[in-house]
């Protein structure tokens, strides 16, 4: 096993006797709970499919005392916690002794409606899991940035800030750190100068497929270090520090420090005769280590050679207990993945589950008698009434609920329209927003702006030029104090309300996550929106998947998009987001062509993300100026506008052809439609806002009944009509209207890659501008 020598020979403070031997108690429990909740899931509910209901007995077994401690002493109700996915039995077992999780949901562990594979707020329940967790590196990052926003909250005096904050805590597996988001966040953080946040990593050795290489973790608490952290390892157990201390112990200390980790698993799993074997092999030549191995029959010497740090309660406590301070620190804690059960230590054993035989003997070691496996005390030697009188006393025990309340905001009764013949819809959302900015009250207060390095070229600039960006410290700005002329005043401060983020796209969206979860984590509310470019949503859309799996609200505002950036190439326009905005859960998705469209369209937005059955809104926007139209917006045509389309041009009785646009492309549209209309002078121009909306609200209809918006919107056209669908993006974004009713469709988009040109040219080229319109209507008719 590598070394870490950091902080590996804290002194340890005493831990009152009596509570030592209750948690030690309780981690048994927490054992044998979590084993037997997968157990009772694989063999003993039936399985109606013949799937394996599986679960992961090694990795959650690995950080039984972790969490014991954690949970069962350290937390304080104002701490939040990212539990590894794979912990999830280890999760469910303490929330169920400590009275907020039911043995029903236990019992169907992995099943319809019960307690979940992996950690969830919006299937748990946000009142026992503060973070979700599944995609692995996520939950790590995420704490990082909930960190910040606490100390944002607290620092704009939008949460009480009297008393002690609370620690952001990850309890990660090894593998994690493979992950390269979590280095992406580490050294935002860094930039952030976060704080109170602990990382706790299960070092069991061990991820899906292997062993974990020891060449990397040689090299971890460098790399925190390096990064401002202080770096706690937790190696040895207290058996084993003894045995070190012993006459030739140091040998010993070296030969473990010195073992590979492949072989330190495969022994592990061997057990006392392996040990045995190799000890005496390589260290028979000390007479104090063959006293060790004298003194020791097999079990005594797997026991001893197992005995490290993350699974010895006192030593754990210890390190926990020891940090006061709110510096991030990460605890590196030895452990051995399925500690205590008969998978332990073998490379084979991630998914790997005890058969029948293996666990009716654990349940006999573990004492617990057939028909009281899910009672909370038995088998243990303590008085029931000592340990249930404990698990009270335990802070987390006290509050029903992990969720804070946090009232809504209340919004404008509207947001104006900039003015202006042509816009983009991007210099709008700049001149709205730059609007809010100058206006006084808590619902400006409240709204939180962060992008990837990309907050001039969305946009923001009238907003930060006016709200400031955020810093824990007051910084002035250099270029001002130089009088260097410059648009951009970034003054940094603890007011500032934007969040600049380096160039890492899975960070603003663990970002977001955080700030969209700032009302029920800390009882702030916020108005979170993150900017980047349209196409670069891929590249965090795991951790967008991963914010809005666990209900945070937040409006993305991605732009520029499409081919129609134009001059700026095939590597920076974007084809298939419009059906991320399609397809993705918990966001709804708009795309609107005009300067009061996105005035209307935010106003709703800043509601949406606040209701309690809301979503978040993503907004698709461009930098192509197109003419505006001239009129005054009434309930109608916003009720169009927020539904998801309305016509922008009526069609007459028996219409024979409608176009049906979305976004930037609406000028080509428009004069396709006023050239088509020459022949056929019943057709219609649909303007659609948002694919997203209208295709929900349709399923909906079809499978539940009722009228949708796009039947409602399609009803006049003639049964056969045509409809030549056109948007910057792929042609599948529109093309799905045909069967809204029986139309014919002609759909035209974007399916290749761009590339650099201008718009006229891109448009022909790729088929979405006026005389591709015209002519996909001609061939229609032709057909
Ligand atoms: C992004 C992602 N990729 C792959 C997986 C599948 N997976 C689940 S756990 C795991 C390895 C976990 O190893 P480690 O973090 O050391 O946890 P342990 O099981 O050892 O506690 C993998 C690859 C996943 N959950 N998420
Ligand atoms: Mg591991």
């Amino acid at each position: 096993m590598d070394d870490h020598t950091t902080l590996r020979s804290r002194k340890p403070q005493a831990v009152p006797a009596a509570k030592l031997a209750l948690l030690q108690a309780l981690e048994k429990k927490v054992l044998w709970l979590s084993t037997w909740m997968i157990h009772n899931a694989n063999h003993l509910r039936p399985s109606r499919d013949g799937l394996k209901v599986g679960g992961h007995q090694a990795s959650s077994s690995s950080v039984a005392t972790l969490m014991t401690a954690l949970y069962l002493d350290v937390l304080r109700p104002q701490d939040r916690v990212a539990v590894k996915p794979h912990a999830a039995p280890v999760f469910h077992a303490l929330q169920y002794l400590l009275g907020h999780q039911t043995r029903d949901k236990l019992e169907r562990f992995r099943a319809f409606g019960g307690a979940q594979a992996y950690p969830s707020r919006s299937k748990d329940g946000d009142h026992i899991v503060d973070f979700s967790t599944g995609s692995v590196g996520l939950g790590v990052g995420v704490t990082l940035f909930a960190s910040l926003v606490q100390d944002y909250l607290r620092l704009h005096e939008l949460v009480p800030s009297d008393g002690p904050p609370g620690r952001m805590i990850a309890l990660a597996g090894d593998a994690e750190l493979d992950e390269g988001n979590i280095f992406e966040a580490l050294l935002e953080g860094w930039k952030h100068d976060v704080r109170n946040l602990w990382w706790v990593i299960d070092y069991n050795r061990q991820s899906l497929d292997a062993v974990v290489s020891d060449r990397l973790f040689g090299r971890i608490d460098a790399l925190f270090e390096l990064v401002g952290w202080r770096v706690v390892t937790l190696k040895y157990g207290r058996k084993l520090e003894a045995a070190f201390a012993r006459p030739d112990g140091a040998h010993l200390r070296e030969w473990i420090d010195a073992c590979p980790n492949s072989l330190y698993s495969a022994l592990v799993y061997k057990g006392g005769e392996g040990w045995r074997e190799h000890l005496l092999r390589d260290l028979n030549r000390y007479p104090g280590i063959r006293a060790i191995l004298d003194e020791h029959d097999n079990e005594a010497l797997h026991a001893l050679m197992t005995n490290l740090a993350g699974h010895d309660m006192e030593a754990v406590l210890d390190a926990f207990h020891s940090i006061t301070d709110d510096r991030p620190t990460c605890f590196i804690a030895y452990t051995i993945k399925g500690y205590g059960l008969p998978l332990a230590g073998h490379k084979d054993n991630h998914a790997g589950l005890m058969n029948p035989a293996q666990m009716a003997s654990f349940q006999t070691s573990m004492r617990v008698r057939p028909g009281e496996e899910w009672e909370p005390f038995s088998g243990l030697d303590l008085a029931p009434e000592r340990l249930s009188d404990f698990l009270r006393s335990v802070p987390l025990a006290k509050a029903a609920s992990r969720r804070i309340e946090a009232p809504q905001i209340a919004i404008p009764a509207e947001i104006p329209a900039p003015r202006g013949k042509r816009l983009s819809t991007q210099e709008a959302f700049g001149r709205i927003l730059g609007g809010i900015a100058a206006s006084d009250g808590d619902f400006a207060r409240r709204i939180v702006t962060t992008s990837p390095d990309v907050t001039v070229s969305t946009n923001l600039g009238a907003w930060v030029n006016r709200r400031g960006i955020f810093d824990r410290a007051e910084r002035l700005d250099t270029f001002r104090e130089e009088n260097v002329v410059s648009a951009q005043r970034w003054t940094m401060s603890p007011r500032g309300q934007h969040i600049e983020l380096g160039i890492a796209e899975h960070n603003l969206f663990l970002q977001l996550a955080a700030l969209g979860l700032a009302g029920p984590l800390f009882g702030g509310r916020l108005l979170p929106i993150g900017t980047l470019y349209d196409p670069f949503i891929k590249r965090g859309l795991d951790a967008l998947n991963y914010a809005l799996y666990q209900d945070a609200r937040f409006i993305l505002v991605a732009t520029p998009s499409g081919i129609s950036l134009a001059p700026e190439g095939g590597a920076h326009q974007s084809v298939i987001e419009p059906m991320i905005g399609l397809t993705q859960p918990g966001l709804v998705a708009f795309e609107p062509a005009y300067a009061d469209e996105l005035a209307v369209l935010m106003h709703w937005a800043f509601g949406q993300i606040q209701e309690p059955h809301g979503e978040s809104v993503y907004f698709r926007l461009s930098t192509r100026p197109v003419e505006q139209p001239e009129r005054a917006m009434d309930p109608a045509l916003m009720e169009g506008i927020v539904g998801g389309g309305y016509w922008l041009r009526e069609p007459g009785p028996d219409c024979e052809l409608a176009i049906a646009y979305c976004g930037a492309v609406a000028p080509e549209a428009l004069a396709a439609f006023e050239a088509l209309r020459e022949d056929l002078p019943q057709a219609g121009l649909l303007a659609v806002t948002s694919p997203n909306r209208l295709h929900r609200d349709w399923r909906a209809a079809v499978t539940q009944g009722g009228q949708s918006a796009a039947q409602r919107l399609l009803a006049g056209l003639r049964p056969d009509a045509v409809l030549v669908t056109v948007s910057d993006s792929h042609p599948a974004t529109l093309s799905w209207l045909g069967g809204v009713g029986r139309y014919r469709v002609l759909p035209l988009g974007v399916d290749r890659f761009g590339q650099s040109g201008d718009i006229p040219d891109l448009y022909h080229y790729y088929g979405i501008d006026q005389d591709a319109i015209i002519d996909a209507a001609a061939r229609a008719f032709l057909l």
